[in-house]
């Protein structure tokens, strides 16, 4: 019997959603086309030192996609999905707390966890989940009408479970099941045409567009998948040419002249598209609704707990830049939407961001990896010319004379300040909420513990990489430890 493994269900997965979105969302082709452009200039430009946080392989086919559940019952059966494709929960993320508009949720990521998994397919599911229970939202009777209609749908259906429960077991799936579980999945994220109930819809649209998407439906839906780019001001550039309106930003990390961190992403906003809406009278018309979109993403460094508090530091400080566009993040350093106008408030912010990181953050890998800022891999240098002298046992020594190799560590999670523009670029409505309630308290425990897997912290994983690497360095080199 042919097998296929949990690492080929998620490959084959991924690049199954992608080709029903493309047929469904024209302009998603576009973005993955314009992607693949730009990651082969920047292979041309930069050879093999384009493939350094990542193989073009693995870049080429990965992507993240985003859906919304309501419920910790509907969160646990998406937990069980992902979990066949060898995904488990990473991150916590309050979007509740990130965003300035009115954004009921809160999130986790899938993704594989270990580091060959993650070489043979990346692919990533930034999932939130409806917070009814927060009174700055959702009144008492709009809560219990809410959570009586999500109780009463269903998502997924029971062969689904059943055979992602297997998968999960077994680690793999015969061939023929293989390929009825990936029907199934791919279906249940489409979007469906069951007709939707107008006034209910537009009921919880006055609270938050995102309650609506999300409780106002009888299904579920990726509301994007995201291509990965290897320089995406040049991506903004070049889909700008071709008429797509991006958001006015980049967000995350500046561009400039130090290594690429975190996470850099843009999008555009979604596109209007035809729905059945069952009116009051029974009736059914055509309506439209705007609930898919387009965004585009490049990878960095993963930062370090200290790192991160030095990049969302400077992140504050860039909100004081008097240019500041509000509820926005960096601004587009010359994108071809502002052109070279330097009179432009995002333009001119986007400078200024990038002269407080020249000044301020590391600006090579090295001081990075040095200052406990970066996460990276070290590899011992095997033919490193011996000259009598043994090697010290300071991180910085074993660098700086040729020892131990740095090799970064991907940024493989989200950043709740840019996931929340992600968010609110989207929304048309500020929606409602009503900051006299004090907010329910959803944290990383309460997700864990709703789902019924333990919520995985992503420092927490990047850290046991790096000391891996580094035991194994320290060994070979025949040192006690690398301090
Ligand atoms: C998720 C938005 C967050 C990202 O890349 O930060 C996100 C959503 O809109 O459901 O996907
Ligand atoms: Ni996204």
């Amino acid at each position: 019997m042919v097998m296929v493994s949990q690492g080929r269900l998620r490959a084959s997965f991924a690049r199954r959603l992608s080709e029903m979105y493309g047929q469904e969302v024209p302009a998603y082709r576009t973005l993955v086309e314009v992607s693949r452009e730009v990651n082969d200039s920047v292979l041309q430009r930069a050879g093999a030192g384009a493939e350094r946080l990542g193989s073009i392989d693995r870049v080429t086919a990965e992507r993240h996609g985003a859906i919304r559940v309501g419920t910790p019952a509907e969160l646990q059966q998406v937990a069980r999905i992902f979990g066949a494709l060898g995904m488990r929960p990473v991150g916590f993320y309050d979007l509740r707390e990130a965003a300035s508009s009115a954004v009921p949720v809160v999130s986790t990521a899938f993704r594989p966890v270990a580091d060959d998994e993650l070489a043979r397919n990346p692919f990533r599911v930034f999932t939130s989940m409806l917070t009814p229970a927060d009174p700055r939202f959702f009144d008492a009777d709009l809560r219990e009408r809410l959570e009586r209609f999500l109780a009463a749908r269903q998502l997924f259906p029971p062969e689904l479970l059943e055979l992602a429960d297997r998968a999960e077991r077994e680690r793999e799936l015969p061939q023929e099941q293989a390929e009825r579980f990936l029907a199934l999945a791919v279906h249940a994220f489409a979007l469906a045409e069951e007709p939707i109930d107008r006034a209910w819809y537009e009921r919880l649209e006055r609270v938050s567009a995102v309650a609506a998407d999300i409780g106002g439906v009888r299904s579920t839906h990726i509301n994007h998948l995201t291509p990965r780019v290897l320089d995406i001001d040049e991506l903004y550039r070049r889909m700008t040419e071709r008429g797509i309106t991006m958001i006015d930003t980049i967000q995350g990390p500046p561009r400039w002249s130090g290594p690429d961190v975190l996470l850099r992403q843009t999008s555009f906003r979604a596109l209007a598209e035809p729905r059945a809406l069952r009116q009051p009278d029974g009736g059914i018309t055509t309506g439209s609704l705007r609930v898919r979109f387009g965004e585009v993403e490049a990878r960095g460094i993963a930062l370090t707990r200290a790192g991160r508090e030095r990049y969302d530091d400077l992140q504050a400080r860039a909100d004081t830049e008097p240019t500041g566009h509000h509820g926005t993040d960096g601004g587009t350093d010359g994108g071809a939407g502002h052109g070279a106008d330097g009179g432009d408030p995002a333009h001119s912010r986007a400078q200024a961001v990038r002269s407080i990181w020249e000044r301020e953050f590391p600006a090579t890998e090295r001081d990075l990896a040095v200052g406990a800022l970066g996460f990276f891999t070290y590899q011992p240098v095997p033919d490193r010319v011996r000259d009598g002298r043994p090697p010290a046992t300071g991180l910085a020594d074993l660098l700086d004379h040729g020892w131990v190799r740095a090799e970064p560590i991907v940024y493989e999670d989200f950043l709740p300040r840019s996931a929340a523009g992600i968010f609110q670029s989207n929304l048309s409505g500020q929606g409602v909420k009503d900051d006299s309630h004090t907010a329910a308290g959803y944290d990383a425990d309460w997700l864990s513990g709703a789902i019924g897997r333990e919520v995985l912290d992503p420092f927490a994983l990047y850290e046991t990489q790096q000391q891996r690497s580094l035991r194994g360095a320290a060994h070979a080199l025949g040192l006690p430890e690398i301090t």
